[in-house]
């Protein structure tokens, strides 16, 4: 029978239907994370008066790689063994300028009460053989749906621009040499994020020169509110409680 003649099997609606179900509680558990870190970027810049957090970005896997990990990684195919063994079904991926901001929204992330952690990976401390630098989260969030909650799986990964940058590169090459990289590629890469490493360390000095670590004087004279910077007027700072 050719591949695109669509074979009836039994149940196989019930099945679509139960996957598409399987697939909402992923995106639902990606929006209660995106949310808990747009929360924790507003939090962080009332109290720094700056964004830690250039971009934050989420997908779903989508069932065909599902399908290659599921094999790849030789775990049952059914939905509850890829419910508990595959992580990175819903994964949030977060970009900060410095490196301290990544620690700083991972620690508040993990503290909430209703976060479960699962696994811990610092890949900034311990870089992967290759270069590859960044932390990784694996988190449960609860999914409320009718009267059932469900612990859903979420991978968070967070990383600086420059980590960022040499990770998209790396995968780029990566799907380019299918087999395996040449030698001067690989060499190539690790001194990129060798170079990245020192420019993050740079950007950091630079930016606690530029913050002050808390010496001087704090500027008082404007608020930040909903992404908009707003001139305070000094009678604000004089008004009884
Ligand atoms: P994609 O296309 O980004 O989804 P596993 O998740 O089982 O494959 P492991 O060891 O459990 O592997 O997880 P790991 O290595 O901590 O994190 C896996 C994910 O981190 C990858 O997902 C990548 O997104 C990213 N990652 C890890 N190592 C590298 C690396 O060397 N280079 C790049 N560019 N990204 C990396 P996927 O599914 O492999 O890829």
């Amino acid at each position: 029978m050719p591949a695109d003649i669509p074979v009836r099997v039994r149940g196989s609606r019930e099945i679509k239907a139960e996957i598409t179900r399987f697939m909402m509680y992923y995106k639902f558990a990606l929006q209660e994370v995106e949310t808990k870190i747009d929360i924790l970027n507003q939090k962080f810049q009332f109290e720094n008066d700056y964004k830690p957090i250039d971009n934050l970005k989420s997908r779903v896997m989508s069932p065909d790689k599902i399908l290659r990990k599921v094999n790849k990684k030789g775990i049952d195919f059914t939905l509850d063994a890829i419910k508990t063994e595959l992580y990175d079904v819903a994964r949030v991926r977060v970009t900060c300028r410095f490196i301290p901001d990544i620690y700083e929204i991972s620690r508040m992330l993990l503290m909430q009460k209703d976060i479960k952690v699962v696994d811990y990976k610092d890949y900034i401390k311990y870089p992967k053989q290759n270069g590859y630098r960044s932390l990784h989260l694996i988190i449960q969030v609860p999914v409320y749906m009718s009267d059932v909650v469900e612990y859903v799986n979420v991978e968070v990964q967070i990383r600086t621009v420059a980590m960022d940058f040499w990770a998209k590169a790396e995968h780029q090459l990566c799907s380019k040499y299918a087999s395996e990289l040449p030698m001067h590629i690989e060499l190539e890469l690790r001194e990129a994020a060798h170079s990245a490493s020192i420019f993050d360390e740079k950007m950091e000095f630079l930016h606690k020169e530029m913050t002050g670590q808390g010496e001087g004087e704090e500027d008082l004279s404007n608020i930040w509110f909903n992404d908009e910077k707003f001139h305070l007027p000094h009678a604000f700072l004089r008004m009884g409680g």
